[in-house]
């Protein structure tokens, strides 16, 4: 290797290194974009490609001044779930009315920015 090559070498990894360099800093200010777009308050999260679960269960106890519902359910296989005894929250609170302890029922649930299991539909099956 002689003098000058070495030094078209030396330049190469040098432009490389600045080139990578900006390459990096670029995909760190996206990051940071992505993340202030994740952490945006409201309803964003609420969209309608949110994952829909469908269940299957037994009413167990039902607070109607809670608004919420205990149901030993079934898998729930959009989220991963197996079958457990839990309560939901009601979007709808009318929905307890058509609803008592011991009822087979289907629901529909999804999970709000909380993560907390929200009943969006509910009826009895027989
Ligand atoms: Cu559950």
């Amino acid at each position: 290797m002689n003098q000058t090559t070495k030094r078209i070498t030396t330049l190469t990894g040098i432009f490389l290194g600045v080139f990578l360099a900006g390459t990096m800093a670029l995909a760190d200010d996206m990051e940071n974009m992505n993340g202030m777009t994740d952490t945006s308050p409201g309803m964003g999260n609420m969209s309608s490609s949110a994952p829909v679960g469908h269940g299957k269960g037994v009413v167990e106890a039902i607070d109607r001044k809670a608004g919420t519902v205990t149901i030993k359910h079934g898998p729930i296989r959009e989220f991963g779930w197996s079958g457990m005894t839990m309560t939901f929250t009601l979007r709808h609170r009318s929905s307890l009315k058509s609803l008592k302890t011991g009822d087979h029922v289907r629901f529909y649930v999804v999970q709000d920015s909380q993560g907390s299991a929200v009943i969006t539909k509910i009826r009895p099956v027989h």
